[in-house]
């Protein structure tokens, strides 16, 4: 029929590069910008055939977050404002490396029928963003192609965006809500806002910096935070590495590499020394603190497993609050809060967090694993070390959490208890609920840091960091390496995971781990030790047994 002929000379006019095999990974497809149009015209059409089955609106974000610049990529959110469910990666994988026209159209086919998706009932709708890279604005043109090739489909571009904002987007549309920028930047101002007028009287506001100074990884988290600045109080912000000044995204700067490099950003010296820093990554959906210690370009990195305990401690603490209350009531709600961390979590971060009595999880590295779990609980609170992470609210108990603050009104206005739902309630606006966002991280790591009147130094002091080492090496086949529970034990090949245990019992506070990269040809290694050396060592060994 009519479809077919339009999605057959469409995709004639996107023949796919020879001799490349794209996977959709645990970030969607990224490679070198020069061959992906093809697959991000693929990923077009299949956002639209997304949007026809779930009758909502999807959102394609191009964008290859931490990558050097001449890198991109294209990932999918689903309706909820996650990440493309797992059961349509396949058939992302095959789509994208159908060999032509008539291939790619003959899937189509197939899984239309399988999937049973009806056209013309009712049209589709995919939000388009992208990220600052040159080559984003051609690839957008290619997912628009895509998605027009799919009868009844709409695109609407959103310009310029950080990850998190599409998703959110995405979200807010579904839920029938405002959905602009605008809306977005209010929401997270009204809601920093509120939390401000609900700090603690007592709180010595000088034990603090007011000032943050944030590297923008050059991309466009630092574009959007300029924007931002504009709506909010009792902050100040000093933004370097916006892009602005000629920088390059990603190259000496950025979340990715402080976190990695554990040294100064570009742009970040020696006058800067002991002040609170916090550092974005391109796309800006991962967040990292550091603070430049006097000594050349060394940083104390306060990274993701930090900002989890910081998040962690100030809702377990509100929530002890309103327990108090409902315990006297005997109505209490038995409020479930969920720690989800990976294997990379700094041991001491675990330790940490279960001397405060909390549950922590474990899932295989990835966002869409990590916020599975979260949204098992009432409060689920994820990040992963490289800090991509945020906290979910059921919606079961952002509803039993406004109407107590109801019930408060008329029996204890004013109260400690009606103030700590109200914050709750404050921080379920603020912290992006459907996707790690650096932009509201940041906000409510300052908003907890004034209400407790920490410095970054005394934030930093909730535990200490055990020494780690991570390495990777390279490999013919990473799909030989076989994980198992959350990706800490190795069950292929057989045999590797005794000589694992051998070398880490050799160490105090051993820890070491493998795992095949979900977006590189390597096997990532890494170690925890009670020393530095004793890291190095460790990892250096366990390298060895993988080559
Ligand atoms: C992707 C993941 C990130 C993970 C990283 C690991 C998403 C949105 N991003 O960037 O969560 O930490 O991959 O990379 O899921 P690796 O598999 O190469 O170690
Ligand atoms: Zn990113």
């Amino acid at each position: 029929e009519q479809q077919i002929a339009i999605l057959l000379e469409a995709a004639s006019r996107f023949p796919r590069p020879q001799g490349v095999k794209l996977s959709y990974g645990t970030a969607g497809f990224r490679a070198d910008a020069s061959i992906l149009s093809s697959t991000v015209f693929r990923v077009g059409i299949l956002a639209a055939l997304r949007s026809l089955k779930t009758q909502a609106v999807i959102g394609l974000m191009i964008t290859a977050s931490h990558n050097q610049v001449s890198d991109n990529g294209v990932k999918v959110a689903d309706p909820s404002g996650g990440m493309l469910t797992q059961e349509w990666e396949p058939f992302a994988d095959s789509l994208a490396n159908a060999i032509d026209a008539e291939d790619l159209v003959r899937l189509i086919i197939e899984f239309v029928k399988k999937e049973n998706i009806q056209f013309g009932v009712k049209s589709a709708e995919i939000l388009l963003g992208r990220d600052t890279r040159p080559s984003g604005e051609s690839l957008l043109e290619a997912a628009k192609q895509g998605i027009n090739s799919i009868v009844g489909a709409v695109a609407t571009d959103v310009g310029v965006v950080t990850t998190p904002q599409l998703h959110w987007m995405v979200r807010s549309r579904n839920k029938g809500m405002q959905a602009s920028e605008a809306a977005y930047f209010e929401q997270l101002s009204n809601s920093f806002g509120c939390l401000m007028d609900l700090k603690p009287k007592e709180t010595t506001a000088n034990v603090m910096d007011d000032k943050l100074t944030v590297d923008g990884a050059n991309g466009v988290g630092g574009e959007k935070l300029e924007e931002l600045k504009n709506f909010l109080k009792e902050i100040v912000i000093d933004i370097r590495n916006s892009g602005k000044k000629g920088g390059v995204l990603n190259e000496g700067v950025g979340a990715d590499y402080v976190q990695k490099e554990k040294v100064v950003p570009h742009g970040f010296g020696p006058n800067d020394v002991g002040m609170r820093c916090a550092s974005l990554d391109g796309d800006a959906d991962r967040l990292v603190y550091f603070r430049v210690l006097s000594e050349s370009n060394k940083i104390d990195l306060v990274d993701g497993d930090k900002i989890l305990s910081l998040f962690a401690l100030f809702i377990q603490e509100q929530l002890s609050i309103l327990n108090k209350e409902n315990m006297e009531a005997k109505n209490g709600y038995p409020v479930r809060l969920g720690i989800v961390q990976t294997a990379y979590a700094n041991g001491a971060s675990t330790d940490y967090l279960k001397k405060l009595g909390l549950e922590v999880m474990f899932t295989p590295t990835g966002v869409k694993y990590l916020h599975e779990k979260a949204a098992e609980y009432d409060i689920g609170i994820y990040f992963e070390a490289n800090g991509h992470g945020t906290i979910l609210f059921s919606e079961h108990f952002v509803s039993w959490l406004e109407g107590k603050n109801i019930e408060f009104d008329k029996t204890s206005k004013g109260s400690e208890q009606q103030k700590a739902a109200l914050r709750l309630l404050a921080v379920s606006k603020l912290i992006n609920q459907a996707v790690g966002d650096a932009l509201s991280g940041l906000l409510l790591v300052e908003a907890i840091l004034r209400h407790k009147g920490w410095s970054i130094q005394r934030w930093n002091e909730l535990y200490q960091d055990l020494p780690s080492r991570q390495l990777k090496v390279k490999v013919a086949d990473r799909t030989a390496v076989v994980t198992a529970n959350a990706e800490t034990v190795v069950v292929k090949p057989s045999g590797l995971q005794k000589v694992i245990d051998a070398e880490t019992a050799k160490y105090p506070q051993g820890r070491s781990f493998i795992r095949p990269s979900g977006t590189e040809d390597v096997i990532r290694v890494y170690a925890e030790a009670s020393t530095q050396e004793a890291a190095e060592n460790l990892a250096k060994s366990v390298a060895q047994h993988v080559d």
